[in-house]
């Protein structure tokens, strides 16, 4: 696992087109201002910052009309595309890749950067309250944050991907058998039939209620990852907690993981040594009274340093 003197290779994405409501781009900017970097930096760590954070505003083509039901397909595709290179950039010179969100679209780009680093025995732990594997034709919303794990699973029929798709570079690259969520409650009816019929695990609230969150998180890592010997890419949806600990984010739901319930999934992953990159996603600054905003802030950066392995004694 990373030590003292090791660097984090940190991606900040300012980046709202993957769904409707604007301030999402605002997530890396606030979490700085509340003193991510430093942060990391006191854990002993070095930080090595991605170029060029504001380039993700400009990138949005003048003209963007959607694709079938995909809202905003080409500067979604563009800058997933961008995030995918700084992350593999990251991931190449060994750094722990740190990508703060900014909507759950840009996780196509960090799963097709850190998987093309670290091949496909990469497992993924998707903590969220939505399973965002909807595909192009699937989608009700068209939001592509609702969509992007079918995109690196390779789940899109070729007519939904043509070869002249803004999504055409991201080849299949996650493996369905090295896929975990925690912390479902509210799953599309089409996203069922796709997690059954691929038989991709998943551990909802119902299962946390049930078995508590040790023996969830113990279940989860012994699916993908049973040696504790695989890279773990962990991509975590601020709205896996509950809106009464995490309430600025876009589509808040009920029922969520508590404060400890999200932080022991971060130390639980920490403690395997096997993390090698971890995007933090759908904290909206402009949602809520300013209260809400410096909870949800406090509690995404809290999650990054449990995830680096901050300890509690
Ligand atoms: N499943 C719904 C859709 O496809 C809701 C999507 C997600 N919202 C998120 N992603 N915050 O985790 O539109
Ligand atoms: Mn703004
Ligand atoms: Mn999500
Ligand atoms: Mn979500």
């Amino acid at each position: 696992f990373l030590k003292n003197g090791d660097t984090v290779g940190i991606t900040c994405v300012p980046f709202s087109g993957g769904q409707p409501k604007g301030g999402v781009d605002d997530g890396p900017i606030e979490m700085i201002r509340f003193g991510i970097l430093d942060q990391i930096q006191g854990m002993g760590y070095q930080i090595e910052l991605s170029e060029g954070m504001d380039k993700y505003r400009t990138m949005q083509p003048a003209s963007d009309p959607p694709i079938g039901n995909m809202k905003n397909p080409r500067y979604v595709g563009m800058a997933a595309r961008r995030v995918a290179e700084q992350v593999q950039s990251h991931c190449k010179q060994g750094r722990l890749a740190v990508t703060l969100g900014g909507d759950h679209s840009i996780a196509m780009g960090t799963l097709a950067g850190s998987s093309s680093v670290y091949g496909s025995d990469m497992c993924v732990v998707w903590v969220d309250a939505h399973a965002d594997i909807n595909t192009p034709s699937s989608t009700d919303s068209g939001n592509l944050h609702g969509c992007p794990l079918s995109f690196v699973l390779g789940l899109c029929d070729k007519d939904e991907v043509p070869a002249n798709s803004p999504f055409e570079w991201i080849k299949p690259c996650i493996r369905k058998n090295r896929l975990v969520y925690i912390g479902l409650r509210d799953v599309d009816a089409a996203e069922k039939v796709i997690l059954r019929k691929h038989g991709i695990r998943a551990f909802s609230m119902h299962d946390v209620d049930k078995h508590g969150i040790g023996r969830v998180v113990e279940m989860a890592l012994d699916h993908v990852n049973p040696d504790r010997s695989r890279p773990i890419h962990m991509s975590f949806d601020v709205d896996a907690l509950d809106p009464s600990v995490a309430p600025a984010t876009g589509t808040p739901v009920r029922g969520g993981l508590t404060f400890r319930e999200g932080h022991y999934i971060c130390e639980a992953v920490a403690e395997t040594g096997c993390l090698v990159a971890l995007d933090l996603v759908e904290v909206n600054p402009l949602l809520g009274d300013p209260e809400s905003l410096r909870q949800t802030v406090a509690v995404g950066c809290s999650l990054v340093r449990s995830s680096l392995g901050e300890s509690l004694l």
